[in-house]
């Protein structure tokens, strides 16, 4: 079957009474209506009809998305009612013990935001995976820097998250077979190079990557040098090989390339590939020293929201730079 999935290496209301004197009901009062008992059994009446209006709403409300959008997008803007989810996680003991922080570096992609978290959301939800959905929003103005933003989403995921993703805001998990699950073996890379849409090399560990934070913290995080788009990605693979981790893929999933949907114009999106004074050499080489221990960031607020239904937390955040050191965060 296809979720045997393994992974192979690589109001309440009451009338006060108390101060009014007890008045004998008129004649006409009793033909109308009848004794007060009966009038506390129509209050009582009306509550339940009350109750069961706003269930039916509750409920109108939670899948009336679904009759405004079409063909593919149905599934993707689904999701079942918050009241729903939570029941099913706290009563059921399948969902324990581990909680997931679904990190997204963030900047400028609103759209895919829309649309991504309300669908991993339910994705998760599906698989009875714990998670929390935090958004890194790099708001300073240095260069985009996913690998820090990765590292602020650790720092402050909170401990009641004890295995991290990072994770693209514009790759969608299509096979609900991909495991999300505790990767307790060792790093789990989801979006493997043979289902990815776009890139295929064996050492290639971006787009969707599972860690406990346990390991994360033994690579020392990600390095903090790379501003702009690329690279970070290839060094986080040598730090996972001189943690002495082994990396974890996905086996038996039928899906190929259509296993993800890649929700990106680069015509739109376009990747900033500049490469700035020395960034030429420097990007190709390690970091040894550098990573959570050098990372240099202040979140000046924290908010909650839902989008559609699904809870995130967005960190707006400050990365600083060292312009001796890595001149390239400025473009000029
Ligand atoms: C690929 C990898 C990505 C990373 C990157 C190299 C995939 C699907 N993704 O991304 O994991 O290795 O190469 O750096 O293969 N972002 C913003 N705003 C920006 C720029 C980036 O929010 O202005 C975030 C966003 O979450 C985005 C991610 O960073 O999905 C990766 O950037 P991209 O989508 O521009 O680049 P892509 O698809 O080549
Ligand atoms: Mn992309």
């Amino acid at each position: 079957m296809m979720y045997s999935s393994r992974r192979k290496p690589v109001l309440y209301f009451k009338e006060d009474r108390r101060n009014e004197t007890p008045k004998a009901p008129r004649p006409e009062e009793r033909n109308q209506f009848c004794s007060g008992k009966c009038t506390v059994y129509k209050l009582f009446g009306l509550c339940v009809v009350l109750v069961l209006v706003s269930l039916l709403w509750l409920q109108l409300s939670c899948t009336g998305d679904m009759s405004r959008v079409g063909g593919d997008d149905r599934r993707l803007l689904h999701q079942p009612c918050p009241l729903e989810r939570q029941a099913s996680a706290a009563d059921d003991p399948s969902w324990g013990p581990h909680k997931l922080a679904l990190l997204i570096p963030f900047r400028e992609r609103f759209e895919e935001l829309l649309v991504f978290v309300p669908f991993m959301h339910t994705f998760l939800n599906n698989k009875k995976i714990l998670h929390k959905i935090f958004v890194i929003n790099q708001m300073d103005h240095y260069r985009f820097n996913r690998a820090s933003l990765i590292n602020v989403g650790y720092m402050e995921s909170g401990n009641d998250t004890d295995y991290m993703a990072m994770h693209d805001v514009d790759l969608l998990p299509l096979n609900e077979a991909l495991d999300y699950g505790f990767p307790e073996e060792g790093p789990f890379h989801v979006a493997s190079p043979e289902l990815h849409p776009l890139y295929h090399y064996k050492t290639y560990v971006g787009g969707i990557l599972l860690l406990t934070k346990q390991h994360y913290h033994m690579c020392n995080g990600m390095s903090n040098r790379f501003w702009g788009w690329g690279r970070e990605d290839d060094e986080f693979y040598r730090r996972l090989r001189t943690a002495g981790l082994q990396l974890f893929r996905p086996s038996g999933i039928k899906t190929g390339y259509k296993t993800f949907r890649h929700i990106h114009d680069p015509a739109w999106r376009k990747r900033d590939q500049k490469r700035v004074a020395a960034q030429k050499q420097e990007q190709f080489k390690v970091d040894p020293d550098g990573g959570l221990t050098n990372l240099q960031y202040k979140v000046e607020s924290r908010q909650e929201l839902t989008i559609s239904g699904a809870p995130v937390t967005v960190l707006n955040t400050k990365l600083e730079c060292d312009t001796d050191k890595t001149p390239w965060c400025l473009l000029n």
